[in-house]
């Protein structure tokens, strides 16, 4: 199949989905092209099957805020158009899938039908997507999209809740690459950190709020008390700063580290033995999955896809948003020597439902109905 991929090119974990989607479908034969406005984070290399798209965003004195879903949809007609695409598969719905319904609109007027399959991640519908300003078209562009699938059973369920959807949605889990993905033999990288032979603490996001990183630094500092331990931070974002001072504010600036962005991740865990992902909203969790893979146990709060990851008390435990003293308490145990080998152990048996050999055909099938379906729909 020869399928566009639209997605934000950035460190989040939609962008980082639709490139691993890219690059797993492109291994196996299909020919893909990404549409996106900077080259994806992880598309950093050369594929004979793998195509880059740049979308322009001309910007103009008059114009305030570029209109980007304009620029999108401009490019997705001229990419479909000439590259002859069979399927425009496009993450996160804000705008893309606005921009791919007017793409396909005007194709349409050409004589090309083009599927649309919309890909729902999470804030697209629990955060931005439900905010009256953006809710009719996210509404619309929805219904509309030949296709729809959900990340988890979990943000399914919130998009029919929040909004008026009369159209099928398909739940494909995000997946892993095991491959890059596991423990991999950084006993330097640990002495370095822990020369004490301290437990170590790992939390990884784009430290905005709903990522409540400063519950990670509390547990973090209740746990400290009680065991030696180091704690890495990766990832940047907004609230950095407030997190840089609280630290201070705590004195325990010495046992933790902001790493910033980083892109060889599973580096860090492979040498951790936690991972705290206590999220006030989570459709899936990616970050947390790839900890798994890195027989990483975690400690994450039980909101939404999170519980399809996480397995309480088997993979690590499920603790109520904001409870700092459950989660320094499960911390202690999972951390515990005799309990912390099976936990990893179930951590890693997990990820292995994740893998990408596991998920990618899911993908495959669904495109391959949605083409059918959208034929015997359209009348070109
Ligand atoms: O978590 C974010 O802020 C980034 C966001 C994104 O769209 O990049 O992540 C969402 O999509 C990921 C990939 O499907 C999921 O693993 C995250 O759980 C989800 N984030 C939220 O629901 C908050």
């Amino acid at each position: 199949m020869k399928i566009g991929i639209v997605c934000y090119p950035t460190f989040g974990g939609s962008g980082v989905v639709a490139t691993e989607l890219g690059k797993a479908l492109s291994a196996k034969g299909h020919e893909i092209h990404f549409i996106t406005y900077s080259q994806p984070t992880r598309l950093d290399f050369f594929s004979e099957n793998l195509f880059y798209h740049e979308v322009d965003i001309k910007s103009y004195p008059l114009f305030e805020h570029a209109p980007y879903e304009l620029a999108l949809a401009s490019k997705m007609v001229n990419v479909v158009k000439y590259e002859g695409l069979d399927l425009l598969h496009v993450h996160y719905a804000i705008p893309h899938a606005s921009a791919a319904y007017m793409a396909k609109q005007i194709l349409k007027k050409q004589g090309i039908n083009i599927p649309v399959v919309t890909t729902l991640h999470g804030t697209d519908i629990t955060l931005v997507g439900k905010d009256p300003s953006y809710e009719p078209v996210v509404t619309f562009s929805i219904n509309e999209s030949d296709g729809v699938t959900a990340v988890s059973e979990d943000l399914k369920k919130d998009t029919f809740l929040h909004f008026d959807i009369h159209t099928h949605i398909e739940v494909i889990p995000n997946f892993i690459d095991l491959n890059r993905f596991k423990k991999q033999k950084k006993e330097h990288f640990k002495k370095a950190i822990c020369p004490m032979d301290e437990k170590l603490l790992v939390h990884t996001s784009n430290f905005r709020k709903v990522k409540r990183v400063e519950d990670v630094i509390r547990v973090f500092f209740e746990v400290r008390k009680v065991i030696p331990a180091k704690l890495l931070l990766v990832g940047d974002g907004p609230e950095r700063d407030k997190m840089e001072r609280l630290c201070r504010q705590l004195g325990t600036c010495e046992d933790i580290r902001f790493l910033g962005k980083l892109e060889a991740v599973e580096e860090v865990l492979s040498v951790a033995d936690l991972f705290l992902m206590p999220s006030e909203k989570e459709s899936f969790g990616l970050a947390a999955l790839e900890a798994m893979a890195c027989e990483v146990p975690l400690l994450t709060s039980n909101v939404g896809g999170i519980p399809e990851l996480n397995i309480n008390g088997e993979t690590g435990f499920l603790c109520e948003v904001g409870n700092i003293a459950e989660m320094t308490e499960k911390a202690l145990f999972i951390l515990d020597g005799k309990n912390l080998p099976n936990f990893k152990k179930n951590a890693l048996a997990r990820a292995k439902m994740f893998d990408v050999s596991a998920i990618l055909p899911k993908y495959e099938v669904f495109y391959a109905k949605t083409i059918e379906n959208s034929l015997l729909a359209s009348n070109i």
